[in-house]
């Protein structure tokens, strides 16, 4: 086994990237480029286990291909395409989905959150999800796997995947056991009107997030009427951990500033939410307003996107062939 570290991590094209998904990922795919090699997937079959409009589909590739490049990756250092342009992921999903238990899928919490009360009509495709995350990752070898907490469970069913595949084929150590790479200090972002759900793409609700691409005035409101509680901002961390929302917002400060959690309440301590939200709209606009400007440049030019996706297709293909080809071999497909 080779023990060179490939880092592996997909975001899904199914809207306005935000602060979630900057602050738990994309911020810490750019750090992992110093350290690795790196492969950063536009998961777009992903995508597709909930319905996509086709043209927004089409343009959410893009746009979140923009905003890869926009928060700092590097096109020519690390590999940036889009899952359906390289087959192999879905030849080692079929793979994989004959290793992998049902047993195994059926306790996974993702799955019950997005197909909701009614089960039967989810997408056979949204259940067996963290299959296809396994081939994603296993494709490649990839050593580590930059995510949010939120899938955590994913990554240890990878692991489970890779572990029983080395197993049944006796094929010791053919596949890395994948580290997840979860950011200790900000691992969920929760949405600003409910510090009990994660910030998220889909929910219906545009105040509940701050977007990638939000002008400075829309992120100035989206704060100043972000959930808060009506007790002052306390001093003691314990007491910050039974208020969500307040922990949210002050959590996604902490971050922002470099500041431990214990040094912003030293700062904060006593002080309304007002003070607090006048700080952070001034951090967030300074932070995510640059981010957005190159976004909405990026996205006039369309031949550059899709030639960094085609690179990125051609060099990704590579590494996958050349996986795929052993793997058939051990699984006894000729
Ligand atoms: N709220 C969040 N806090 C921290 N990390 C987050 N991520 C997503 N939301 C948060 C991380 O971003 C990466 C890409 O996620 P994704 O877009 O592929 O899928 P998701 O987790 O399902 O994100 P959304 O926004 O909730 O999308 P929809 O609404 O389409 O399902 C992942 O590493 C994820 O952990």
């Amino acid at each position: 086994m080779s023990n060179k570290m490939t880092a592996f991590s997909g975001v899904q094209p199914t809207g306005n990237l935000h602060l979630g998904n900057y602050l738990g990922a994309l911020k810490h795919f750019v750090s992992l480029q110093k350290k690795m090699e790196c492969i950063y997937c536009i998961v777009d079959l992903h995508a597709i286990t909930t319905f996509q409009k086709p043209e927004a589909l089409k343009s959410n590739i893009l746009e979140t291909t923009a905003g890869f490049i926009a928060s700092g990756l590097d096109h020519e250092k690390s590999i940036i395409f889009n899952q359906s342009s390289v087959s192999g992921h879905a030849e080692l999903a079929w793979i994989l989905n004959c290793v992998s238990r049902v047993g195994w899928l059926n306790r996974m919490t993702q799955f019950k959150d997005k197909a909701g009360s009614d089960k039967e009509k989810a997408s056979v495709g949204l259940y067996i999800y963290p299959n296809l995350m396994a081939a994603d990752i296993l494709l490649y070898k990839a050593t580590h796997v930059p995510v949010g907490a939120d899938q955590k469970q994913h990554i240890e069913l990878s692991r489970d995947i890779a572990l029983k595949f080395n197993n049944d084929f006796n094929a010791k150590n053919f596949f890395p056991l994948p580290e997840p790479l979860i950011p200790k200090k900000i691992s969920r972002i929760m949405s600003l009107r409910d510090g009990l759900k994660k910030m998220s793409k889909s929910e219906e609700s545009d105040y509940s997030r701050i977007n990638l691409k939000d002008e400075a005035d829309e992120i100035v409101k989206k704060i100043k009427k972000a959930k808060t509680d009506s007790k002052p901002i306390p001093s003691d961390e314990k007491e910050l951990m039974k208020r969500p929302e307040a922990l949210n917002l002050l959590t996604i400060y902490s971050d922002l500033t470099n500041k431990s959690i214990n040094d912003v309440l030293k700062d904060m301590a006593g002080k309304d939410f007002s003070h607090l939200k006048t700080n952070l709209s001034e951090m967030l606009v300074e932070k995510i307003c640059p981010i957005g400007k190159e976004i909405k440049k990026m996205l006039g030019d369309s031949i550059f996107l899709k030639e960094i996706l085609k690179k990125g297709r051609e060099k990704a293909n590579i590494r996958a062939e050349e996986n795929l080809k052993k793997i058939r071999d051990i699984v006894g497909l000729i």
